[in-house]
């Protein structure tokens, strides 16, 4: 942040900490050496240090500038003043130079997004017309097509913070501007556009955060021809969450896709033996059924259609729904305590019934089954053993172990998390196979909707992923930002050299270095049949003893925190090691792979022989976190072989509602999201930079003279920095660049030179008398 000023007076107009707002506007009112008392504009007397109080520009406009570089004063309270007197007049987008800070509007604008928009922003120069998402996606077309580069969009926030619905705006403009004018039917860019509803049905649900949020991470690559046509499109995807499949606390929901079919046409939910979500387990343990404003029947309906446009088949999308209905039905199969010790028989009827469904829909061709039903019955007793009982090798003979209720619902959930994650990679693949790609692109514009930091009360392994990512694009970011001063430096001629930002390699190095990063440790203690999560703890607590990103929280004996670049973490480390295996038990693997239906059979394409009877365990064990880790690189590599833009979202309040604007909350994202950290980066060049103009229109009365005989502002502003003394102060070709806190030197100065000014009026009018 911009160095406080030592040229706060009595009087001065400045910002204070508050606990409540985060900054209150003040006048000061006293100055006893560090110490600053401050009248609010709240009417209350308060203290500071004289090192934390900030000047206000008096002179700011009062709708605010639509780029934080034209404030007189970067600091954080300019900052969020600015966002906020613009979110008061329904302004949600603000640059910070090139990066677009965008704040949730929670209500339809959809003036600002319709064709006659989408026209305007067509080709017009950066910075000429309001900030918008348009205008950034307009920059990466036209500098793709310009340089022959690739380049990158990267969207980030907080859960609810806007990414999604920005993501498709900026893909809706792309297929404006690459679109084909005039042409019907399934278009490349159609099919684009449409991946988005069908990847909402399977990969988004209701949360705590948003109604609508994505749980997965997405990274659209859409590619163009030579005459900036869009000619085909990749869609890329990054941990799905599991866990929701089987567990959903209240009030949040389970995926879409499973409400939807709930609510299809009558002839659907006899077929699948469907009810009411109430039904089934894996849906009530929420008393959320329903959305407000959103008709489940419809979204089926809408659904279908946009599977229709994406290229799959009614053939797939019928195995598609029967695979997500056979998932409710595995989900009421319950177990019970069997007759011998730890053993365990399916609870009741009811239980059987579900069991004799997930075969029906699952593991036989579902239009023959009535055909085949006594052939078919011992596959039946194949799915009860496989849910009941393990299969264990030992040197000397192969056992069948029964399993315990306990034992037999985790696997069972286990079968169901696998089936469903396995489907929507089948989505995904099948999307990008229909859309095609196109080997011919040099270029692209990449599109990168990811979830931004978290941090919760309990944090687990999925937190830690995200984090990880937010620390990697974290980085990506700085660099970014920083080089582009740089460049802004270099186009303004301006001396650079010393400039200097402190990056997060360090946490990075902690996470993901190999080997005896914490990923790798967690891998190996995976590998090791005796590890639980207190040995784990223990080994990081050893490793990471005196790293400074490292913490081992007082209170706890198998916690862990990371010190991240947006804040301190505390990890819970109990489910890490499930978590990180991506394990599926042979007895699944064979039963479903056996299935009579070819496409459910196909998610589960066989084991190749070697790896099976590799006595090596590295080879059999397949670890999330390194597979994350790896497919996290890949994207680094892509996004570094691109020009990258970022868009920020910021969720302006916690209640989804319009107009509230939460200072301190707002400021924690500002944080997390590297607004301030770019903020910074700027501030340790030159954070204020004002037209020649601007700066002899408020400052000449400094010095005068420079401006005798002298038309060009140029030239005049030369004079006047020499005259004025600043140090480090330069003058660009087109802007003035001053260091951190000259602005309040100079306007102090100016203050000073007004009331003296004003002191000698009022005495000369006194001697008149
Ligand atoms: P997210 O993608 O950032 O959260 P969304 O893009 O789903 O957040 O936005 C959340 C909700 O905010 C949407 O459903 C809209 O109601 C509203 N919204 C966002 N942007 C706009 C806009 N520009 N105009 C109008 N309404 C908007 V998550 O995916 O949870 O991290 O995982
Ligand atoms: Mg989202």
């Amino acid at each position: 942040m911009q160095g406080t000023p030592v040229n706060i007076i009595v009087g001065s107009h400045i910002w204070v900490e508050d606990p409540e707002v985060s900054w209150i506007d003040g006048k000061v009112t006293k100055i006893n050496g560090q110490e600053v008392e401050v009248q609010t504009s709240d009417g209350r007397q308060v203290a500071a240090n004289l090192a934390n109080v900030y000047p206000k520009d008096e002179d700011a406009p009062a709708g605010g500038v639509d780029d934080m570089t034209k404030l007189s004063y970067l600091h954080e309270p300019g900052v969020l003043q600015n966002l906020s007197l613009r979110y008061q007049l329904n302004e949600i987008y603000t640059y910070t130079g090139s990066i677009l800070i965008a704040i949730n509007p929670f209500q339809r604008l959809p003036h600002l997004y319709d064709g006659h928009m989408m026209e305007q922003y067509k080709g017009a120069p950066f910075g000429e017309l309001s900030p918008h998402v348009f205008a950034i996606a307009d920059v990466a077309f036209r500098a793709m097509i310009n340089e022959g580069k690739s380049n990158s969009i990267l969207v980030s926030g907080e859960s609810g913070a806007g990414k999604t619905e920005t993501t498709k705006m900026l893909m809706q403009y792309l297929a404006f501007l690459g679109g084909r004018k005039g042409t019907e039917g399934r278009t490349v860019e159609q099919q684009v556009l449409e991946s988005n509803p069908v990847l909402e049905a399977f990969g988004n649900a209701k949360t705590v955060r948003n109604n609508n949020s994505s749980r997965f991470g997405k990274f659209v690559e859409i590619q163009f021809d030579k005459h900036g046509r869009i000619s085909g499109a990749a869609i890329r995807t990054y941990l799905l969450e599991r866990s929701r499949v089987c567990q959903v606390s209240d009030p949040e929901r389970n995926y879409h896709c499973f409400y939807l079919l709930c609510a299809a046409p009558q002839e659907e939910i006899e077929k699948y033996k469907l009810g009411h979500p109430k039904t089934f387990r894996y849906l009530n343990q929420s008393n959320c059924y329903e959305l407000v404003g959103i008709s489940d029947a419809q979204e089926y309906l809408a659904t279908r259609r946009a599977m229709d446009v994406v290229g799959i088949s009614q053939k797939e999308q019928d195995a598609i729904f029967r695979v997500v209905a056979s998932i409710l039905h595995l989900g009421n199969v319950e177990f019970a305590k069997g007759k011998e010790i730890d053993s365990s028989v399916l609870k009741d009827d009811k239980s059987k019934f579900h069991l004799q469904t997930v075969a029906e829909l699952l593991i036989f061709r579902f239009d023959l089954f009535i055909y085949f039903f006594r052939f078919l019955r011992c596959d039946l007793n194949a799915l009860e053993d496989a849910m009941l009982k393990r299969v264990m090798v030992t040197p000397e003979e192969v056992i069948k172990r029964s399993l315990d209720p306990d034992g037999a619902a985790v696997s069972r959930d286990g079968l169901a998390k696998t089936i469903y994650s396995r489907l929507f990679d089948w989505l995904v693949d099948k999307i990008n196979n229909s859309i095609g790609q196109d080997p011919n692109s040099k270029c692209l514009i990449g599109v990168l909707d990811i979830y931004g930091f978290e941090s919760f009360k309990s944090n687990s392994f999925e937190q830690f992923c995200i984090n990880f990512t937010n620390e990697k694009l974290q980085q990506h970011f700085n660099q970014h930002v920083f080089k582009m001063e740089q460049e802004e430096y270099t186009k303004e001629e301006i001396d650079w050299s010393y400039i200097e930002f402190v990056d997060n390699q360090d946490v990075l190095d902690l996470i993901e270095k190999k080997p005896g990063g914490i990923i790798a440790l967690l891998d190996e203690a995976c590998m090791f049949p005796k590890s639980t999560h207190e040995t784990f703890s223990q080994k990081l607590y050893q490793t990471f003893k005196s790293h400074k990103r490292f913490i081992k929280p007082k209170l706890s004996r198998t916690d862990f925190t990371v010190a991240h670049y947006a804040g301190e973490v505390q990890y819970q480390s109990d489910q890490f090691l499930d978590k990180n295996k991506d394990y599926v038990v042979p007895e699944h693997q064979d039963l479903i792979c056996a299935s009579k239906c070819s496409f459910v059979a196909g998610l589960f394409p066989p084991i190749p022989e070697e790896s099976t009877k590799s006595s090596n365990k590295s080879s059999k064990f397949s670890s999330i976190g390194s597979r994350f880790k790896l497919q996290l690189q890949q994207l680094m590599d892509t996004l570094n072989s691109t020009e990258p833009h970022y868009i920020r979202c910021v969720k302006p309040n916690n209640q989804l509602k319009p107009a509230i604007f939460e200072n301190v909350n707002i400021m924690q994202q500002l944080r997390c999201g590297g607004v301030l950290e770019a903020i910074r980066i700027s501030c340790a060049g030159y954070p204020t930079r004002k037209s020649f103009y601007e700066f002899l229109n408020r400052f000449s009365l400094l010095a005068p003279e420079v401006l005798e005989g002298n038309t060009d502002e140029k030239i005049a502003c030369k004079k006047l920095l020499e005259k004025l003394g600043l140090a480090g102060a330069q003058n660009g070709k087109t802007k003035i660049f001053l260091r951190a806190g000259q602005m309040a030197e100079l306007d102090a100065r100016r203050a000073l030179k007004l009331s003296n000014a004003a002191k000698t009026i009022q005495r000369k009018i006194r001697t008149h008398i």
